[in-house]
Parts: C-alpha cells; structure tokens; sequence
C-alpha cells in the first residue's frame, strides 16, 4: 500500500512551535501580506529577514514530539509499501526525528539568491548583505515560499496523488492552497483519506475518516 501522508504546523504545536491561525498564531500577530509575500519583500526586506531570523531562532530550540518520531517509525519500518511524507513546514523536526520529507513550503535551514536561485545553508542569522556563493551578489532571501510563489517539489506531490491508496493529512488547517486541494486529488484518483487534527479542518467534510486530538496522542495511536 503507498501512503502519502501530508502534515501543518499543527504536528509541530506541541514541541512549542506556534501554528499560523490558531488563537496567538503567528497570522494573528504579523500582518502576512508585510511579511510572507514578494510584494512585503520587496516593500521592506529588512522586516521580512527580521521575522524569518526570529522563527529560525525559535526553531532552533525544538525538539520532535511524539508525533514527529511515530511518522519517522512509520517510513523506516514499514514494509508493505511506501510512505512519503510531504510537510508544509519550514522546521527541520521531521528530518530531527529520522524522516525523510518534501518540504512543499521551503526550509528555515536554506538561503536563497533571488537573483540566480542558487541554495545554500542559511545562517542563523540571516542578512540582508549576504552574498549569494555562486554569483556574489547581495540578493540573499530565505527560501521559503510565500503568498502568490509556486510551491516546491510539486510533480513529484502530484505523482504520489495519482497513485497512493491512503493520504492522511496531520495538523494543517485546510486552508491554503494547493495542499488543501491535496485531498480531494487523491480522494479522485481512488484513495481512502483520512485527517488527523486538533479541530476539524476547513475541508473535513472531504475525508473518509476523521480522528481528533493533539499530534501527540492521535498520531502514535494511528501509527501502532
Ligand atoms: C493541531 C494541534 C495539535 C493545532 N495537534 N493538530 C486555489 C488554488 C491554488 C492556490 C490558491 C487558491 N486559492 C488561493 C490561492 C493562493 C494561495 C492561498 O492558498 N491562499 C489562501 C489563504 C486562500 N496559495 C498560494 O499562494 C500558494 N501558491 C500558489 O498557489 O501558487 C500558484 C500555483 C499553485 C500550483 C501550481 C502552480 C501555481 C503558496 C502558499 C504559500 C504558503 N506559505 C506559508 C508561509 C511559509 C513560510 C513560513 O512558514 O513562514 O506556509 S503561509 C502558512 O500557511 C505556511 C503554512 O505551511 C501554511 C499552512 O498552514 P497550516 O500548516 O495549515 O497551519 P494553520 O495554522 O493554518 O493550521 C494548524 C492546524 O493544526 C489547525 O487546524 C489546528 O487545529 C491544528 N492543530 N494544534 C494537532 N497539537
């Protein structure tokens, strides 16, 4: 069986990353348009670093949750098919845990030229006169993707779409696109679905099945 498994931020909530709509999210305290659009970039770019340098500082410090480790146990052990974890996440706590993940929404941990899409490490602390190592020009963003940029890794996404039998997607809320879609994707092309959340999720009403509580709990309890 192929499993395709689809994860938010709120698999990472209770290693004490913050979730981007719930109540003190970090929506709720940056305007995104300033701060997770080429336009905000493009606007103030020190305020854009500024943000980015104090989430990847805050990621820094976290540690995988259960919820985390159980989805690495799943890939490394399961033998009666694939697993393929997709996360929209920007931490590194799936990799922390010992998975593998296409991360569809970028990476706190990767620098980008906006002149030539050269990638390397990112610093800590990220400025805005880094020079890009391949053709030295001081254009360094993080590579992440914002409101109105194509996310990554999406030929591959669409070809485990087609041909997984269960998509499970974990902590996300359902509403940006295209990974809301994901479900209805995979639901067409014959797949049973499932979503595991705190809270039933804008596109609820798409999945086969719900399960509800934290990462922490529900995941493991999936898992086993
Ligand atoms: C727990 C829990 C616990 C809490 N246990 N659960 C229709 C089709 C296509 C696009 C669009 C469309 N309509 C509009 C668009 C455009 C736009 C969009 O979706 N806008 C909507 C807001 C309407 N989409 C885009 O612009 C995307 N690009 C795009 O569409 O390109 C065009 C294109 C597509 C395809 C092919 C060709 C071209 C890009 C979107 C980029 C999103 N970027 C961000 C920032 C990333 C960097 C960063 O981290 O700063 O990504 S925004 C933010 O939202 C972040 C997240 O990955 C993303 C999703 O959030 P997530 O993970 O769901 O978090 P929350 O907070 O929303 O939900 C948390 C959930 O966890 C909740 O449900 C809680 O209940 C739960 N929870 N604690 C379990 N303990």
């Amino acid at each position: 069986m192929k499993i395709l498994i689809l994860t938010g931020a709120g698999v990472s909530a209770e290693s004490g990353l913050g979730t981007f709509r719930d109540k003190g999210g970090v929506w709720t305290r940056y305007d995104l348009s300033e701060v997770a659009t080429p336009e905000g970039f493009a606007r103030d770019p020190q305020k854009v670093i500024d943000f980015y340098n104090m989430r990847r500082a805050n990621a820094r410090g976290a540690q995988p949750n259960a919820a985390h480790l159980a989805l690495a146990r799943l890939q490394s052990e399961y033998t009666r098919g694939e697993v393929t974890l997709v996360t929209q996440n920007v931490d590194s706590l799936h990799e922390a845990a010992g998975s593998d993940a296409l991360h569809m929404h970028g990476a706190h941990g990767v620098a980008r030229c906006a002149a030539c899409d050269a990638r390397w490490p990112a610093p800590l602390v990220m400025s805005l006169n880094d020079q890009c190592p391949d053709c030295g020009r001081p254009e360094t963003r993080p590579d992440v993707v914002w409101f109105g940029e194509v996310p990554h890794h999406l030929p591959r996404i669409a070809g485990h779409l087609r041909t997984a039998d269960l998509f499970v997607a974990i902590g996300t809320s359902g509403t940006v696109y295209p990974a809301a879609g994901f479900v209805a994707e995979a639901r067409a092309r014959g797949a049973r679905t499932v979503e595991i959340n705190l809270e039933p999720s804008q596109v609820a009403g798409q999945f086969d099945e719900v399960i509800l509580g934290p990462a922490t709990e529900t995941v493991p309890a999936w898992v086993a």
